[in-house]
């Protein structure tokens, strides 16, 4: 299977990054983990990318808060999809990330999560995956079922109190 590359501008992301190597660890997929950033080390995260699929990735997920361009920087330098999660760490609680990593000119995608959507990001990348793995889609299909069923658990436990 493709590696899940993530990448995040600072190692002040990593809380919001921990919770797509949660999901991906849950689901099996290989992962690396490194803090590159569009800005202070412009060069390892632009190799990174530009070597991403020759090195067996299959999707990168790049993290990052305030002027986030990291996954824009990233996208620019590879084909593999791209998914963007805007961090919250500014007085701007994230609308600043989230507006720098979803507004992509045309022809460089990101594909962007909500703002700290580090376990989106990384279902995103599964499905992705699980475009041509099997297995790897029905565990999906078995996740869904499963959280579809704590809710329907929740929903018992609340219609029952009133
Ligand atoms: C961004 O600036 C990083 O992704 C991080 O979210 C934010 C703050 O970084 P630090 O100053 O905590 O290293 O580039």
């Amino acid at each position: 299977m493709r590696k899940v590359g993530i990448i995040m501008g600072s190692d002040s992301d990593l809380p919001i990054v921990t919770k797509a190597t949660d999901t991906l660890k849950a689901l099996e997929i290989p992962f690396e983990v490194h803090v590159y950033s569009a800005h202070r080390t412009p060069v390892e995260a632009r190799d990174f990318a530009v070597n991403a699929r020759e090195n067996g990735f299959g999707a990168i997920i790049a993290a990052a808060g305030m002027a986030a361009h990291l996954a824009g920087a990233i996208a620019a330098n590879t084909t593999l999809p791209v998914i963007g999660i805007p961090c919250k760490s500014s007085n701007l609680d994230g609308i600043d990330a989230l507006l720098s990593t979803v507004q992509m000119p045309t022809g460089i995608p990101v594909a962007t999560v909500a703002i700290n959507g580090g376990a989106n990001a990384a279902l995103l990348c599964a499905q992705i995956l699980a475009v041509e793995d099997k297995e790897l889609a029905a565990k999906l299909d078995a996740k869904r079922a499963s959280d579809a069923a704590k809710v329907l658990e929740k929903d018992k436990a609340i219609s029952a109190s009133f």
